[in-house]
């Protein structure tokens, strides 16, 4: 995020557009082509890349990516706004079997999303085969909603490979249209953009067009806290963790956030912590180098870890975290 207004950077607010030019919704529609605007919503396996692409179609870092599984727990919308139109997306957890609450919550926001969906990005990658998932590929061919297949990590194939996939898809899911791109390297993603906006139906925006996200400072300071927890920890250490923030308090030159780590057992707040408390210092400045570079402020950043037994199975508790 370059820069905004500090009105607008209320640690309560979705956060505004990044090149906060006049607001595009102010501009005049060009006469004789109505305004489109819908939701776009991204749906897949773990770790086929949907948080990528979802980032890479946006142009912000808004949904954080790991190379673990279920790094994703929420439905995030990312905004792109155009004169004439309005895509709302959305990255989802990847589709998994639940074994407690917290999963049973994501696989809510995955089914909401195939429901409400005006287009569907079923995303999936360069190994994966047509018949992994047959009840959500089922599922898929039986909406209503225009479909798009993308195929992604084509940089780790070659163009057989490809072909044959797409193939396969095209086979598996008849009335989508397939694509072949590199969310990582950003290839072959503007044809899938061209679709999506010729796809998108007539109406109103759905969101204020001077926002590129409905989430606000709060929920990315917990998620880059989360990721950071993904990336410097093993084993079931990030799976049983949420994050907190307690405070979050905008001054002049800077934020200051308070965060709490829950975890669910002793043992694990000790590995949180580490050697005298290396390990934790070490994650709270990878957090606050990112979050300063997201939120393009200095920011005062305090953790601390608490243990919270059965947080992933406590329906008030993860009502209180936000599932
Ligand atoms: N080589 C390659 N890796 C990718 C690509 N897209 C995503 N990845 C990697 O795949 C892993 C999972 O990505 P993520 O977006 O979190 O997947 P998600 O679980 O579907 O949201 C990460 O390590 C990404 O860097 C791609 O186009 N090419
Ligand atoms: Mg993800």
């Amino acid at each position: 995020m370059s820069s905004s207004t500090s009105a607008a950077m209320q640690p309560e607010m979705p956060l505004p557009q990044t090149d906060a030019v006049d607001s595009a919704a102010a501009q005049p529609v060009v006469e004789g082509r109505p305004h489109r605007a819908g939701f776009v919503n991204i749906i897949g396996n773990p770790n086929v890349g949907k948080s990528t692409l979802m980032n890479a179609l946006v142009g912000e870092r808004l949904s954080i990516i790991t190379s673990k599984a279920q790094t994703t727990r929420h439905r995030i919308m990312g905004i792109v706004n155009g004169e004439d139109y309005q895509i709302v997306y959305s990255d989802t957890p990847g589709i998994l079997k639940p074994a407690y609450n917290l999963q049973r919550s994501m696989m809510e926001y995955v089914n909401t999303a195939i429901g409400d969906a005006d287009i569907i990005l079923y995303v999936t990658d360069v190994v994966e085969k047509g018949d992994k998932n047959r009840e959500y590929v089922e599922r898929l061919c039986s909406v209503d909603c225009p479909v798009l297949i993308v195929i992604n990590k084509i940089d780790l194939s070659d163009q057989q490979t490809v072909a044959a996939l797409a193939a396969q898809w095209s086979a598996a899911v008849p009335h989508a249209e397939v694509f072949a791109v590199s969310a990582l390297e950003q290839f072959g993603l503007e044809p899938v953009f061209g679709r999506i906006v010729s796809l998108l139906p007539e109406g109103e925006p759905w969101y204020d067009k001077d926002f590129f996200t409905d989430r606000n400072l709060r929920f990315f300071a917990s998620e880059i806290i989360r990721e950071k927890i993904l990336t410097n920890y093993d084993k079931e250490i990030p799976y049983c963790t949420e994050v907190v923030i307690e405070e979050f308090k905008e001054n002049a030159d800077r934020y200051d956030i308070r965060a709490v780590i829950n975890v669910m057992r002793d043992s694990q707040k000790g590995i949180i912590i580490g050697a005298r408390g290396a390990s934790l210092k070490r994650v709270g400045t990878q957090a606050r180098i990112d979050m300063e570079d997201f939120f393009q402020k200095k920011v005062f950043l305090q953790l601390y870890v608490k243990v919270n037994p059965h947080w992933r199975d406590d329906k008030r508790k993860l009502a209180a975290f936000g599932y």
